[in-house]
């Protein structure tokens, strides 16, 4: 690396140019839509409503609409000490035949000791549909849309000269759901409402309500084992009319000749976050009862006014332009099928980030309070696919790339919350498997905290819990709130320390090394026995995972000066943790302790690149690693890999942090293609939000990146994306940047300091940087393989806006 002070001349010229007009041009007006000309006819062309804690899946039927609801926290199963008690007696024989290649033998004996009791957390489970019959044959002039900006689900047709409208939103501010009915006639409005569940529940009519009340009941399972009545629910849908009449009608309400009605429905469940437990002190149903009561107070346009403003002030903090085609006009179906066909349509990617924006803090947000799991808040089933559940071995991570650089900082917080939490049952874990202090959790968790190993021998990830630190430290890197850093996100991260400080363990080359230990779902050929097995110890990842953590936490004790012996032991100990390395045979990172064969070349982890992204141990200024990661992308390629979207999604991330716009564009491509539901959802198969958070942060991490010490400015923009903008993306240090590009070079940039820290700017174009109208200089150049950028590092002032210019 050589790096040259390059001195600017100072000049005169531009000193007259009123800099603050000059601030980076964004579209203040964009207005980010789904539009269809049909009623959904499958879920997955529904249309998705949340306001963190209630979701809801609108499919816009004239004749028979469907809106189908979930709670998050409607699950079923119930909490329980799953850790195997054997694991602890058989820790040190499986390390040893591990330490020892004995890899088939350590397999078996995990299998059979270490594997949860029982393996399996049961499901997130819908909470119901709330059915409308319009009482209408034939429809004309049909449209249905889900508008971004202001979270509103709309579907209008008319029939036999009436115009009807209907209006789905999910209030945050009021906690409802709330349907709005109305036709152009005064009394032109009749329809039949209900509410179903197929199971666990009873439905009845009182007066203008429709209450649900329920309680899951779980039966005896050998994989998620004693059942039981569980989780306790209801919902309450209060239907207010204008004009017209109502009766009971079918288990229903009938609504008779009105012009309008409003529809709230609120629903809750006995789940209590802090005991991660059902608790029988909740009534559902008087919980539903009070939020009622607090909305009605207000008539339906002050609602949907409520629920705009603050909706609005979130969503519409990040703009984006990427270019327009034709296409714009298209119905959103049409336009997928289009861009499947080919078509160039680069606002249909920018609609896609905005959606993933959309569901992020749709599905975690207050009044929610837990993450968002496998589909976000969004299922239809009572078994999902995977329980819906949070998986922490990429997919519950995934969903939390897009939070903090997508200016969306209060989605994170209900992860953490949840993480606070999962210590407890996670500490119970540490001490009993492996006899550790600290906490952990495996590959997957619920919301009643189950840390054990879970599913099979291919659960056994100790490391899920050091990972989840991620987000925590993220949030703070962002936001450089200090006291959240002490007394929050810190403590976390040093009891995830101290599990990791008693679970290493030194092999024979005296290295501090995790056994057990596996590279996420992926297996190698045991050169003993010829088989494809998935135990090891030290996985790549494990490596780099560890590596992170205990930089985040060193980092940590610097900036709250304190635990300084903690930070220096995490020092001592990184010495020893195995090198990343490349794989002599094959010249990608290696994967493995040792250079083994590959069992699924094309597999959908890519879990030895987390150095690349989310971490932040592969950049350009590792030259040798930088080139390995491109080299495994290649390779997992070549194989087949990127085949499910979340993996295709961490392939645009990859190729975001490897500065390689071209391909990053070339697989948002793919995901599009490949990946995603006429709704946008992405298409694991089937339907898990994940890949749709992947891809909003692919999207973002070309335009902007910040994990590598200082700000680079499109890092990754492709060739096709000539002229641009963006406005209102995060970068670490809590700076908010703007930014705008022509004829695929940066051409100005606005970065407004919220916490008034050092800033350190990097781009490939020269660039001049200004405060209230005077230039800060000089920049310097480095070359860092192979290219040479510009940088600038500058003390900012809390809350002052910085003009970037290039030559
Ligand atoms: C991980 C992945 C699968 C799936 C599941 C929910 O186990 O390997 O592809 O996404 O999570």
């Amino acid at each position: 690396m050589r790096k040259v002070t390059f001195i600017l001349f100072l000049t005169i010229i531009g000193l007259g140019i009123h800099l603050w007009s000059c601030q980076a041009h964004h579209d203040t007006s964009q207005d980010w839509s789904l539009r269809y000309n049909q009623p959904a006819s499958i879920w997955e062309e529904a249309l998705p409503i949340g306001n963190g804690r209630l979701g809801a899946m609108v499919f816009g039927h004239p004749f028979q609409e469907c809106i189908q609801v979930n709670e998050e926290s409607l699950w079923s199963g119930a909490p329980m000490n799953s850790n195997n008690p054997k694991a602890i007696q058989s820790l040190d024989k499986i390390r040893e035949l591990i330490l020892n290649h004995q890899y088939i033998a350590a397999k078996k004996l995990a299998a059979e000791t270490m594997v949860g009791t029982p393996p399996c957390v049961r499901s997130y489970q819908t909470l119901g549909n709330i059915l409308l019959d319009y009482s209408i044959q034939d429809t004309t002039h049909y449209s249905r849309s889900l508008n971004l900006n202001r979270g509103v689900s709309t579907t209008e047709f008319t029939s036999q000269g009436i115009r009807y409208k209907q209006d789905v939103f999910a209030s945050a501010v009021d906690n409802v759901i709330v349907t709005h009915l109305s036709a152009s006639e005064k009394e032109g409005l009749n329809v039949l409402i209900r509410f179903e569940r197929e199971k666990d529940a009873r439905i009845s009519v009182r007066g203008n309500e429709i209450l649900m009340e329920g309680q899951v009941m779980d039966e005896d399972s050998p994989s998620a084992g004693k059942g039981g009545s569980h989780m306790k629910f209801a919902a309450t849908l209060r239907v207010q009319t204008e004009g017209g009449q109502i009766s009971e009608k079918d288990g229903g309400i009938y609504i008779e000749k009105a012009h309008q009605a409003t529809l709230l429905l609120s629903a809750a469940t006995d789940y209590n976050l802090s005991q991660l437990n059902f608790d029988r002190n909740i009534q559902p149903a008087s919980v539903c009862n009070q939020i009622l009561e607090q909305a009605c107070q207000y008539k339906h346009n002050e609602l949907l006014a409520r629920h705009i403003e603050d909706h609005a002030e979130v969503f519409n903090r990040v703009s984006i332009d990427l270019g327009k085609t034709s296409q714009d006009t298209l119905p959103t179906d049409q336009r997928l099928a289009a861009f499947k066909a080919g078509a160039d349509d680069p606002s249909l990617i920018a609609l896609y980030f905005q959606y993933g924006r959309y569901l992020l803090m749709n599905s975690s947000r207050t009044p929610g309070i837990l993450p968002a799991n496998l589909q976000g808040i969004w299922n239809k089933e009572f078994n999902a696919p995977w329980g819906s559940d949070f998986h922490t071995n990429i997919n519950l991570q995934m969903n939390y790339w897009p939070a903090e650089v997508c200016n969306l900082s209060e989605t994170a917080l209900p992860l953490i919350g949840f993480m606070e939490k999962l210590q407890e049952p996670g500490s119970v874990t540490a001490q009993e498997m492996y006899h550790s202090r600290g906490w952990t959790v495996h590959h997957l968790t619920d919301p009643f905290g189950r840390t054990a190993v879970m599913d099979g021998v291919w659960g056994c990830f100790p490391m899920g819990g050091p990972w989840m630190t991620f987000p925590i430290f993220e949030h703070y890197a962002f936001t450089q709130d200090q006291d959240f850093l002490k007394n929050t996100a810190y403590p976390i991260l040093k009891s995830s320390a101290q599990f990791v400080l008693d679970f290493l363990v030194k092999d024979k080359k005296g290295q501090w090394v995790t056994a057990p230990s596996n590279s996420p779902e992926n297996a190698y050929i045991d050169p003993m026995s010829g088989k494809a097995i998935d135990i090891t110890y030290a996985a790549t990842m494990d490596i780099q995972i560890i590596t992170e953590l205990f930089n985040n936490c060193i980092l940590s004790s610097q900036i709250l000066g304190e635990d300084e012996a903690f930070a220096d032991t995490l020092r001592q100990v990184m010495k020893d943790l195995p090198p990343v390395k490349v794989s002599p045979s094959l010249g990608g990172i290696q994967e493995w302790i040792e250079d083994y064969q590959e069992a699924d070349p094309g597999h959908r982890h890519i879990s030895h690149l987390l150095g690349l992204h989310p971490g932040t141990q592969i950049t350009p200024d590792s030259p040798e690693l930088f080139a390995a990661a491109q080299k495994t992308i290649a390779l997992r390629l070549a194989s087949g890999g990127g085949h499910t979207g979340w993996s295709r999604a961490w392939i645009i991330n990859f190729y975001a942090r490897l500065l390689d716009g071209d391909n990053a564009l070339h697989h948002i491509g793919e995901l599009l293609k490949k990946s995603t539901h006429p709704n946008l959802f992405d298409d694991h198969p089937p339907f898990q939000i994940d890949g749709n958070f992947g891809g909003t942060a692919g999207v973002a991490e070309m335009l902007i990146q910040s994990h590598a010490d200082y700000i680079h400015l499109l890092p990754a923009l492709p060739k096709a994306w000539q002229a641009g903008s963006f406005k209102g993306l995060k970068a670490r240090g809590n700076f908010e940047v703007s930014c705008s590009w022509k004829e695929n070079r940066l051409q100005e940039a606005t970065i407004t300091s919220l916490a008034g820290k050092d800033c350190h700017i990097r781009s490939e174009v020269l660039i001049r940087v200004w405060a209230n109208g005077k230039e800060i200089a000089p920049v310097t150049s480095i070359t860092t393989n192979g290219k040479t950028y510009y940088e600038l590092r500058f003390p900012t002032e809390k809350n002052e806006t910085y003009l970037i210019k290039t030559y």
